[in-house]
Order: structure tokens, then C-alpha cells, then sequence
């Protein structure tokens, strides 16, 4: 078994969809164990709980700083001695150190085709920069923000017509797919971190561009 704790901020759909793909044998020998949020007030951590998962919010406004934030959170996912840790809409910057600590068994689902539009507002820069082909990533999480070595991408088109919340929703759908297939290989072992590059091993060798249904 590999033991799972996922990091949330707000709605928690990817957590919710992960919690499914869980409970449904999609996620290997994965198990679960605890779900922690920097605001008290994030939904997410009310389907957790009633999912059965130890769900906790840690409010990072209580802390000095940054360093104090990331010790206590560090304590808190230690106690459930976790094989990977998953970022699922996690929206605080993190230390070094808690990106260290961490290092090979920690990743996140990012809202653009990176390296292109790293931070925030993804969907609205996309609609600006004019670009026709958007879309999600998972990556394992290093110091430099969004930079870390990537997983696995889905492309979807941008339409004429398109809002932040039409793209947005379009994008939603393909981390839903995505992020759930990038933990199964991390627990089946078959990731290999080799600089910027993740071998996928055992894996066809189809092109990840349009969200593949890899079994
Ligand atoms: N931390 C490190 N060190 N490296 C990464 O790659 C990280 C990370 C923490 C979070 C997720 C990331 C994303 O997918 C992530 C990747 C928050 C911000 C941000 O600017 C940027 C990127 C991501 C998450 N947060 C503001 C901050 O000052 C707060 C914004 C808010 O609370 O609304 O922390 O996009
Ligand atoms: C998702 O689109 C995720 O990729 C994005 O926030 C949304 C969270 O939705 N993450 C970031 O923007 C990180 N900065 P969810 O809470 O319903 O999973």
C-alpha cells in the first residue's frame, strides 16, 4: 500500500475525484489517509470528511510566516507517514524546504500547458495570449514554481467564444482524467525522475497530447 495525502485550498474537485478513482481500483494499491487545507472554510474538506478521511485545515493566516506555515504542515502530513503528497488546487506557495523534504513524492495539477503560463489566472492569460491549444499538467512539485519535472499533459481547443469560466471547465474535465492516471503510475512504480524528463515506464507509447486513455 502507498499512502496518499492530498493538499487542498477551495472546492476540491480533483481531491473528490481522486477519492473516487480510489475507492473504485483505479489508483493501484493507493490508499487515501488524510486530507489538510490552508483555509477552514474550503468545501473540499467537507466532502473528505464525509468520505471518512481525517481532513484538517491548518490556517496559514495564523502563522508569522511562511517557514512556520510549512513546519506546522510538514508535522501535520508526517504523523500520517505518506508516500506521496498530492497538491490538488493548493494555492500557497511553498519553502524550499517543504519542496525538499518532499523531493520525488510531491505533485501538483497545474491549469496550462507548461512551461507556458506558470502561477495564476492560467485560463484568463491563455484567453489573452490568443493561444488555440490549452490544457492541464501534472508535475512533481520543485522550489522553482510550476518548473518541476513533468508527468503527464492534456490539450483541449480553445473555441471562439470562449469565457474564463467555458475554458476553465473545459480544462477541468481533462485533470479530472489526467491527475488520477499520474498517481496510479507513481504508486505502480513505474516513474523514474531523470532531470527535467519522467520516464513512464511499461507505458504505450502514445502521444499524451489529447488526454489518451492509457489503461
Ligand atoms: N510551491 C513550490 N515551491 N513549487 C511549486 O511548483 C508549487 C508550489 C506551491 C503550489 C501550485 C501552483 C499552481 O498549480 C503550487 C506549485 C499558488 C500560487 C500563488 O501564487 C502559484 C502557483 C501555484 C499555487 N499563491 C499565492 C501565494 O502567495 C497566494 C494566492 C492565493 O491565496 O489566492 O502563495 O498554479
Ligand atoms: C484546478 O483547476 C487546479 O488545476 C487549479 O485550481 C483548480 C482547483 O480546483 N490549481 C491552481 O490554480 C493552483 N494554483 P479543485 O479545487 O476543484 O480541484
Amino acid at each position: 500500500m502507498k499512502r496518499v495525502v492530498i493538499l487542498i485550498s477551495g472546492r476540491g474537485s480533483n481531491m473528490e475525484r481522486l477519492i473516487r478513482a480510489e475507492r473504485q481500483g483505479e489508483l493501484a494499491q493507493a490508499q487515501i489517509v488524510a486530507v489538510f487545507a490552508n483555509r477552514p472554510e474550503a468545501q473540499g474538506l467537507v466532502h473528505a470528511a464525509a468520505a471518512g478521511i481525517p481532513a484538517l485545515a491548518l490556517a496559514h493566516g495564523k502563522y508569522p510566516d511562511r517557514e512556520s506555515f510549512d513546519a506546522a504542515l510538514i508535522a501535520a502530513i508526517d504523523r500520517h507517514q505518506p508516500d506521496l503528497v498530492l497538491l490538488a488546487g493548493f494555492m500557497r506557495i511553498l519553502s524550499d524546504g517543504f519542496t525538499r523534504h518532499y523531493a520525488g513524492r510531491l505533485m501538483n495539477i497545474h491549469p496550462s500547458l507548461l512551461p507556458v503560463f506558470p502561477g495564476l489566472h492560467t485560463h484568463r492569460r491563455a484567453l489573452e495570449a490568443g493561444v488555440r491549444l490549452h490544457g492541464c499538467t501534472v508535475h512533481f512539485v520543485t522550489p522553482e514554481l510550476d518548473c518541476g519535472p513533468i508527468v503527464l499533459q492534456a490539450a483541449v481547443p480553445v473555441l471562439d467564444g470562449d469565457d474564463e469560466d467555458t475554458l476553465a471547465a473545459r480544462v477541468l474535465a481533462q485533470e479530472h482524467r489526467i491527475y488520477p492516471l499520474a498517481v496510479r503510475w507513481f504508486v505502480e512504480d513505474r516513474l523514474r525522475i531523470d532531470g527535467q524528463r519522467v520516464e513512464v515506464r511499461g507505458r504505450q507509447q502514445e502521444d499524451a497530447l489529447f488526454a489518451p486513455r492509457l489503461a
